[in-house]
């Protein structure tokens, strides 16, 4: 089993109708350990981005993230990185209309940098970006669950 980190973005939580349709599509895909809605500061922002520093689109980016409520979960299931990632379909949302036009973030996107939602990228991203979002849970706990 694998865990990973979905991170509804701030417009796609205040689309009512795509906020209860991006939950539909996790419900039915993954067992959702933990929820919560969470405000994402300029300090978790530039942490949780942080490989993205100096890229042109990091302040945006950052500033983004943190201009609403955001949405996360901890994702369980057998390749739920993969399988996350191939709903949430590919970063800039013009690719994704053409190229995958069922997939989340070519209904919901609006750019390349709102374009939805997130997902870890590895193993080793869940379990930092895990932590770093839902701190008071232990470590242990979240190891546990990918075993
Ligand atoms: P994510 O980390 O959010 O799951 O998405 P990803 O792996 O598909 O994309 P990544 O390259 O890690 O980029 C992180 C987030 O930065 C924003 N971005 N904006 N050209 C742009 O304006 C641009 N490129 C990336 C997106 O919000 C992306 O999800
Ligand atoms: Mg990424």
């Amino acid at each position: 089993m694998e865990i990973t980190l979905a991170l509804l973005k701030p417009h796609a939580v205040r689309n009512v109708y795509a906020f209860q349709q991006i939950q539909q599509i996790l419900q039915k895909n993954f067992k959702i350990l933990h929820t919560k809605e969470v405000h994402i500061t300029k300090e978790i922002s530039e942490h949780f981005y942080a490989e993205h520093k100096g890229k042109f689109f990091y302040n945006r980016l950052v500033t983004f993230m943190g201009s609403g409520p955001c949405y996360a979960f901890v994702l369980q299931s057998k390749n739920c990185i993969a399988k996350w990632r191939e709903l949430m379909g590919p970063t800039k949302v013009y690719k994704a209309v053409y190229s995958h036009p069922d997939c989340i973030r070519a209904l919901y996107g609006l750019s390349d940098t709102r374009n939805a939602c997130h997902g870890s990228d590895s193993e080793e991203s869940a379990v930092r970006e895990i932590s770093i979002i839902f701190p008071e849970l232990n470590k242990n706990q979240l190891t546990a669950a990918e075993s």
